[in-house]
């Protein structure tokens, strides 16, 4: 597989610095606390990609002024990860490994891994409230409520775990997916550009950008869970077996096709920034070949 350009390496590892200063730093906390920071420690700063962080940086870069960006990249991976932990519990997915270690709740139990989950959350907003004016707060905020909300990840959870023994239309399943992981993509873009001052163009160029990409990033969620490894992905795979997939119902030629074909109608939505936006189609072309 290609390397990760250098841009995406310098810029995750600027996030990773950045996270690590945003959760309190082990044996700062009170007792029994610890146990939740600890946990909360575990997960946001476990081996990930950071493609949405990376997201909300490239997409302020492009609006002109990325010096603000940092902390609502920090915000969107904090929900990110809180979302992992809540989808791993036993009640949702039953995960047994993520980022290449065993999930929070088989390490610190299940009533440590929700309060994680909602420290994580709650950290991801109170970073908003604190690192921006309150009129730009306000906004992020609302995005990333919007984002979580019922029309976002929890919506697209509830319909995912309440129909894992159901056979999904296509229709159905692209719904679920573009609110589980799409809607996550596309506030990152917004946030990016939001920091940035961009215009409403700007925001509705990246917006359909990170629509797509975020729909082909899980339909390579889903052939990875086929064809990849626990090496490669740090996840436990053929974890999908009972559930309707993008695999399922395309075959894995036609699921990473499908892929293909919306990472090409994310970098067209940037056409409008010509070769300014040559990054962002670099990470499209990543999202559509990765293994991890
Ligand atoms: C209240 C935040 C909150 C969520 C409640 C649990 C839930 C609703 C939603 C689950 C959303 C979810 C986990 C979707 C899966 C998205 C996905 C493809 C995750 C894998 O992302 P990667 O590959 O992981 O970017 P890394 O580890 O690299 O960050």
């Amino acid at each position: 597989m290609r390397s990760l350009p250098a841009f995406f390496t310098d810029a995750q590892d600027t996030i990773a610095r950045a996270l690590d200063l945003m959760v309190p730093a082990p044996g700062t906390a009170a007792p029994f606390t610890s146990q939740v920071t600890d946990a909360m420690r575990y997960t946001l700063l476990a081996p990930s990609k950071r493609v949405r962080a990376v997201v909300v940086l490239l997409a302020a870069d492009l609006c002109g002024h990325p010096s603000r960006a940092l902390p609502a990249a920090c915000a969107i991976e904090a929900i990110h990860a809180s979302s992992l932990i809540l989808d791993d519990l036993p009640c949702m997915d039953d995960a047994p490994l993520r980022r290449g270690r065993p999930t929070v709740h088989t390490v610190y139990g299940e009533a440590v891994a929700v309060l994680a989950a909602f420290g994580l959350l709650n950290e991801a907003y109170r970073h908003l409230a604190r690192s921006y004016d309150a009129p730009l707060a306000a906004r992020l905020t609302a995005l990333c409520a919007d984002a979580v909300g019922l029309d976002g990840l929890v919506a697209g959870q509830a319909e995912d775990v309440l129909a894992t023994d159901a056979t999904l239309n296509f229709e159905t399943l692209e719904r679920i997916h573009r609110r589980k992981t799409g809607v996550l993509f596309s506030a990152a873009a917004t946030a990016g550009a939001l920091t940035a001052g961009g215009s409403a163009a700007d925001v509705a160029a990246l917006t359909a950008y990170a629509k797509n990409l975020g729909l082909a990033f899980q339909v390579v969620d889903d052939l990875l869970d086929v064809i990849g490894t626990p090496e490669e992905t740090g996840k436990a795979v053929r974890h999908d077996a009972r559930k309707t997939t993008f695999v399922s119902f395309s075959g894995v030629d036609g699921a990473r096709e499908l892929a293909h074909e919306l990472c090409r109608t994310a970098t067209l939505a940037l056409a409008p920034f010509g070769q300014r936006a040559a990054r962002l189609g670099e990470l499209a072309d990543f999202v559509a070949a990765r293994r991890l």
